[in-house]
């Protein structure tokens, strides 16, 4: 495997909005990061993966750009954002922008005139369509509710928008697109970024036949089964390879919703023609329903380890995969695979962290900050979650009492509490009144508390990240292969890495209560290779108890998880 920075780097996302506020309005701001960098540089980060900071209305947060060359008002400057490049690139940080190009906000000045008339210009940088039978030309509904077509009275057609109807889907097709996109990404590359990462990049190129969805949700077609993974995706991802990526040494990440192995292995290929990674979603929706994720059950590890092992058994050598639970999009790890303890934190980084990938952390993991505790819908910000609730009520598909309850623990709102930096009045976010609630651990669940305290979850993941960045074992955690053990055990994630002689035993009792594991003599990898573990000659590396110690019959306690090398 070709040995590159990114595959060695371990990523922070930063929501902006919630992540530091340095003018007291409220709203998480450019100089408050820049703030941070010094205890992001102590943390052991080596990549801000930047959410979407460019001029927009927010109807979903910044990520319906109305100008990809300017700077959110809310958020600074352009000034304040060079002073973040440099200051980052000061500490050996980089900047990876999030790349938002499958759509606009219909307040971009692209889309205001391709809908002033059917004869504009720009008429068809959009994907516009007449009725069919007077209605929408498809069932295909938009991801945040309803459906994926807006009449536009003025001229009399349709235009596509997979999610919100103020984010019109951009024609791909349309070469002037493509260079619009590539154009703008230069603008940022110009001024020294490291890297992009691509918002449902996988929606790029739409399947020419414009034709309904099976309906899965009882309402709508599935519109990304049929504007995903289209003939062009390759061709134009190739396209932006050779005229934009390959002239700059960048990180690039394509977020791939619904991606097979077989394409991942196209779009992530090990030649690097198309994107550096794919982030896929298989292993956070193991515990959704039959029609999406809106339901509370908790994580079944077998079929969470089995996905994530196929993964990492397809994509070895292939192409490189991303390493992540959270997201600005997901809810809080240690409330999903953990039981919100700060030792269950621990536990699941080092599962997932110890896997072949990079790793990525969302803001306030590395202080195990939780889900927070929401109860009506009034409660919420985002947009996907309160359509879904009226839009599924409505129909009278759920009880509203459970599907509050399911809401509450999988709603992306959950990630977007602010930042817990103390144990002062607002977390420390803001001396003004924040733009959204803050959780009320923030007392007990707090940076400050924990940047000191050799026990915190913080100064875990510290430890951890030096591990896998600097360290002996670097190489091994980072390049070497995988194989899982015991893929049945219903508390227990364990594994090996190994290249060449060097051998990792990865153990994660997943659970609350005490478990018992079985070592293996040998691991039997192929008909040529077996790898044995002898537990008396191991060296323990990191573990979420001060006094591991490996045994052939290993007594597992609570949230125990270590890593030995054998
Ligand atoms: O998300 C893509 C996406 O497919 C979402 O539907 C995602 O699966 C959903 O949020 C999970 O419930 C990206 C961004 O990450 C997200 O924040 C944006 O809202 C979306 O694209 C539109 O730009
Ligand atoms: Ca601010």
């Amino acid at each position: 495997m070709k040995k590159t920075w990114w595959k060695e780097s371990v990523v922070y996302e930063i929501y902006p909005r919630s992540f530091c506020d340095s003018n007291g309005d409220g709203i998480g701001d450019l100089n408050g990061i820049t703030g941070k960098l010094d205890y992001l540089s102590d943390l052991g980060i080596n990549v801000i993966w930047l959410a979407p900071v460019y001029k927009s209305p927010n109807d979903d947060n910044g990520y319906d750009i109305s100008d990809y060359r300017d700077i959110m008002d809310e958020f600074g400057t352009m000034e304040d954002y060079d002073h973040l490049l440099e200051e980052a690139h000061k500490r050996g940080i980089k900047i990876v922008m999030d790349l938002v190009a499958n759509h606009t906000s219909d307040e971009h000045a692209w889309f205001v005139e391709s809908r002033s008339s059917r004869d504009n210009d720009k008429r068809d940088y959009y994907i516009w369509r007449d009725p069919v039978d007077g209605k929408e030309p498809t069932n295909w509904g938009s991801c945040f509710g309803g459906s994926a077509w807006e009449w536009d009275e003025k001229t009399g057609q349709y235009y596509l928008h997979c999610f919100s109807r103020k984010q019109p889907d951009l024609n791909w097709d349309n070469p002037r697109v493509r260079e619009e996109v590539f154009d703008l990404m230069r603008f940022w590359c110009e001024k020294g970024i490291d890297g992009f990462r691509m918002d449902v990049i996988s929606m790029i190129s739409k399947k020419p036949d414009f034709v309904d969805a099976p309906v899965d949700d009882g309402i709508y077609g599935n519109t990304s089964l049929e504007v995903s993974y289209g003939p062009h995706l390759h061709e134009y991802l190739k396209e932006m390879n050779q005229k934009v990526l390959a002239r700059y040494d960048l990180m690039t990440v394509g977020e791939c919703g619904g991606v097979t192995t077989e394409h991942a292995k196209k779009i992530a290929n090990a030649e690097g023609t198309e994107l550096g990674m794919v982030f896929q979603f298989e292993h956070v929706s193991v515990d959704g329903g039959p029609d999406g994720k809106w339901y509370k059950k908790p994580m079944p590890l077998p079929a969470l380890k089995e996905n994530l092992s196929k993964w990492q058994r397809e994509l070895d050598g292939r192409a490189w995969n991303s390493l992540f639970f959270g997201n600005h999009d997901q809810p809080r790890i240690v409330s999903r695979i953990g039981d919100n303890s700060p030792i269950s934190a621990k536990a699941a980084a080092v599962a997932l962290y110890s896997m072949q990938g990079t790793p990525y952390l969302y803001q306030g993991e590395e202080l195990g900050m939780t889900n927070y505790p929401f109860k009506g819908i009034e409660d919420y910000d985002d947009l996907e979650c309160i359509n879904a609730y009226h839009q599924i009520v409505e129909a009278g598909f759920r009880d509203p009492e459970e599907l509050l309850e399911a809401i509450a623990y999988k709603s992306r709102d959950n990630a977007r509490t602010p930042m817990q930096w103390s144990d002062e009045e607002n977390a420390g976010f803001t001396t003004g009144t924040p733009w959204f609630h803050i959780n009320p651990n923030y007392r007990e669940i707090n940076a400050k508390s924990q940047i000191y305290d050799p026990d915190s979850v913080y100064s875990f993941y510290k430890r951890y990240f030096a591990l896998r960045t600097d360290s002996p074992w670097k190489n091994l955690l980072v390049y070497g292969k995988y194989q899982l053990l015991a893929p049945e055990d219903e508390a227990v994630f364990a594994y090996i890495r190994y290249a060449d002689e060097q051998k990792l035993l990865v153990v994660c009792n997943l659970s609350a209560a005490d478990r018992t594991f079985e070592v293996p003599e040998s691991v039997q990898i192929d008909p040529s290779l077996s790898l044995l573990i002898n537990p008396d000659e191991s060296q323990l590396l990191i573990s979420t108890y001060k006094d591991s110690r490996l045994s052939r019959t290993l007594l597992l306690r609570p949230w125990e998880a270590g890593i030995w090398a054998v």
